[in-house]
C-alpha cells in the first residue's frame, strides 16, 4: 500500500469519525467526570462509515466480560526468548508474528494476534553493548510494524508508522542496546492500526541488562519479576472485543497481568523487584497495596533513579514503566497484600495478589544509591519547542480531531527538526475541550531520546519521576517541560500520544534529527 492510499485512508477516517466528535463529547459528559482515560464510550461499535444521528447519543452498554474470581490465576511468568545464535558482537532472535489461540480467561479459548503464539509476546533480555537482531516475520494477514519503545534505535528499525511489514514479509529490525539498563516494550506501530494490534496482543517486554547495574545487588533471576498490566474487553465465548472507531480509547473490564486475569503469586519473605509495564490501551492505573504500606519506585523508563524513593501510590500511564523493589521479610507467613489500582473511579480495583507463602535467605541489596543522572541544565538547550495536544478543529474542514499544534499526523510533513547531539526544551500542553467537564490525559511519547522533567506548571517534577524518561503523562490543562538530546542517530522519529485511539487519530507528530 503506498502511503498515498493510506493517507487518503487516514484523511476518510478522520472525517467520518471526527465528524461525531461533538455529540460523541457531549454524550461522554452524562456519563463520566472522571479525569481517567476512560470515557463510557465503548459502546462505539458502529462502523466508522455508520453517519451518527445528530446531536447527543447514549452511549451503547457493552455486555460485561466473563467473569472470574480475582486470584484465582497464577501470575504466568514470562519466559525469555532465546537467540537462534550469537556471534562476536550480536545475539539474533527470531519473532513471527501469527493467529493463535490462547488461554486468558480460565477456561476459554481466545483469538490473538501475536509474537511466537504468546499474549504477551516473549520477553527479550538483551545485553547492554550487545546488538540485538530481530527478525520478523509477519503471517497474519494484516500490515503491521515492529517499535522498541525506549530503544536507542537507528531510524531504518525505529518502526516508523509508514515501514510496514505486509502479510508474508519479513523484516530485520536491529537494536544497538547502548544505552544503560533499563525496562523497554515492544509492540505494534502500525499507520491508523497500533491501537488494534496491540489489544490483539502485539506487545511484549524488553529488559536492557546492564554490568554496571548489575553489581548494586538488585533482586535477580526468580526474584526479578516482570508484570505486563493491560485491560480487555472479551465476549462471552472469551474473545477479544476492540471497540472499532472509537477514537477515545479502547477499554475494558478485565485486567490482565502477564495475560492472566487479576492473578496471585507465591512470594517469598524476602525482597522482590518487580518491572511494571502499563500496556493498556486507553487507562492510566495508580498503584497502591491494600496495606498501605509504601511501594518504592527504584525506575522509570530510562533506568534507575538516583535513590529509592517510596510513595503511598504511583501513577503509571499508558506507555510508562516503573520499577519498584518490595520488601516481604517483615510479612508472616500466610499473609496475602493485593496491589490495587486507585485511580478507578469506583474505588480501589485490584490489580494482582501477593501470597507471602515461603522462607527464603535474601542476599540482595537496596542500596541507597542507584545511579547518577547526568546532568542536563536547562542552559544547555539550544533551542525550545512547543506542542499542544487538544481536539481541534482542523483547517480542511468543519471537524474536530486530536491534533498536535492544531495539525493531524502527516507522515511527509517534518515538524520538528533539532540537529544531532543538540540539547532541547519541549514544552507540552493539555489542551482541555471547551465548556465541558470531560477531560482525558495525554501520555506524551518522544522516540529515540530519553527526557528528563522540568518542571510541571513550574513546580519540579515528583522524586518517583525525577529519572529518565521517555513517557509523560500531561493532565488537562498542565503544561509539563522536558530536556532531552538528540544522540546518535539522525534521521526520522515520531512524538505521539499514547493513548492508542489518539494516536491511531492523528495525535502524531513528525520529528527529524537533521
Ligand atoms: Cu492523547
Amino acid at each position: 500500500m503506498t502511503h498515498d492510499v493510506l493517507l487518503t485512508r487516514r484523511r476518510t477516517l478522520v472525517l467520518l469519525v471526527a465528524a461525531a466528535a461533538s455529540g460523541t463529547v457531549v454524550a461522554a459528559t452524562s456519563c463520566s467526570q472522571s479525569q481517567s482515560e476512560a470515557p463510557e464510550d465503548q459502546g462505539a461499535h458502529t462502523h466508522p462509515k455508520a453517519a451518527p444521528p445528530p446531536g447527543p447519543q447514549r452511549p451503547t452498554p457493552v455486555p460485561p466480560s466473563p467473569s472470574v474470581a480475582h486470584f484465582s490465576v497464577a501470575l504466568p511468568l514470562l519466559s525469555a526468548l532465546q537467540p537462534t545464535r550469537s556471534d562476536a558482537t550480536t545475539d539474533y532472535y527470531q519473532m513471527t508474528e501469527r493467529v493463535a489461540r490462547v488461554e486468558l480467561l480460565p477456561g476459554y479459548s481466545t483469538t490473538a494476534w501475536t509474537y511466537n503464539g504468546v499474549f504477551p509476546g516473549p520477553l527479550i533480555r538483551a545485553k547492554r553493548g550487545r546488538t540485538a537482531s530481530v527478525h520478523v516475520t509477519n503471517q497474519l494477514t494484516t500490515d503491521t510494524v515492529v517499535h522498541l519503545h525506549g530503544g536507542l534505535t537507528p531510524p531504518e528499525s525505529d518502526g516508523f508508522p509508514m515501514d510496514l511489514i505486509p502479510p508474508g514479509g519479513e523484516r530485520d529490525l536491529v537494536y544497538p542496546n547502548t544505552r544503560r539498563g533499563s525496562t523497554l516494550w515492544y509492540h505494534d506501530h502500525t499507520m491508523d492500526h497500533t491501537g488494534q494490534n496491540i489489544y490483539m496482543g502485539l506487545a511484549g517486554m524488553y529488559i536492557v541488562e546492564d554490568d554496571g547495574e548489575a553489581a548494586l545487588g538488585l533482586p535477580i533471576g526468580e526474584f526479578d519479576v516482570p508484570l505486563v498490566l493491560a485491560n480487555r474487553q472479551f465476549t462471552q465465548t472469551g474473545e477479544l472485543v476492540y471497540p472499532d472507531g472509537n477514537k477515545f480509547g479502547a477499554t475494558g473490564d478485565v485486567l490482565l497481568v502477564n495475560g492472566a486475569p487479576w492473578p496471585r503469586l507465591e512470594v517469598a519473605r524476602r525482597k522482590y523487584r518487580f518491572r511494571i509495564l502499563n500496556a493498556s490501551n486507553s487507562d492510566s492505573y495508580t498503584l497502591a497495596l491494600s496495606d498501605g504500606r509504601p511501594l518504592v519506585q527504584i525506575a522509570t523508563e530510562g533506568g534507575l533513579l538516583p535513590s529509592p524513593v517510596a510513595s503511598k501510590s504511583l501513577p503509571v500511564g499508558m506507555g510508562e514503566r516503573i520499577e519498584i523493589v518490595f520488601d516481604f521479610a517483615s510479612y508472616p507467613l500466610g499473609s496475602q497484600i493485593v496491589l490495587q489500582n486507585t485511580a478507578d473511579p469506583n474505588g480501589p480495583a485490584d490489580v494482582m495478589r501477593f501470597d507471602v507463602v515461603r522462607d527464603s535467605v535474601d542476599n540482595s541489596q537496596l542500596p541507597a544509591t542507584l545511579s547518577v543522572i547526568g546532568p542536563l541544565r536547562e542552559g544547555d538547550a539550544v533551542r525550545t519547542r512547543e506542542f499542544t495536544f487538544e481536539e481541534t478543529q482542523v483547517a480542511d474542514g468543519p471537524v474536530y480531531a486530536w491534533t498536535i499544534n492544531g495539525h493531524t499526523f502527516d507522515p511527509q510533513r517534518i515538524d520538528a527538526l533539532p540537529d544531532l547531539n543538540a540539547v532541547e526544551v519541549w514544552t507540552f500542553r493539555n489542551i482541555p475541550f471547551p465548556g465541558v467537564p470531560f477531560q482525558v490525559v495525554h501520555p506524551i511519547h518522544v522516540h529515540l531520546v530519553n527526557f528528563l522533567i522540568l518542571d510541571r506548571d513550574g513546580q519540579p517534577p515528583a522524586p518517583y519521576e525525577a529519572g529518565w524518561k521517555d513517557t509523560v503523562v500531561v493532565h488537562p490543562n498542565e503544561t509539563v517541560r522536558v530536556i532531552m538530546r538528540f544522540e546518535d542517530y539522525r534521521g526520522r522519529y515520531l512524538i505521539h500520544c499514547h493513548n492508542l485511539e489518539h494516536e491511531d487519530h492523528a495525535m502524531m507528530a513528525r520529528f527529524d534529527v537533521a
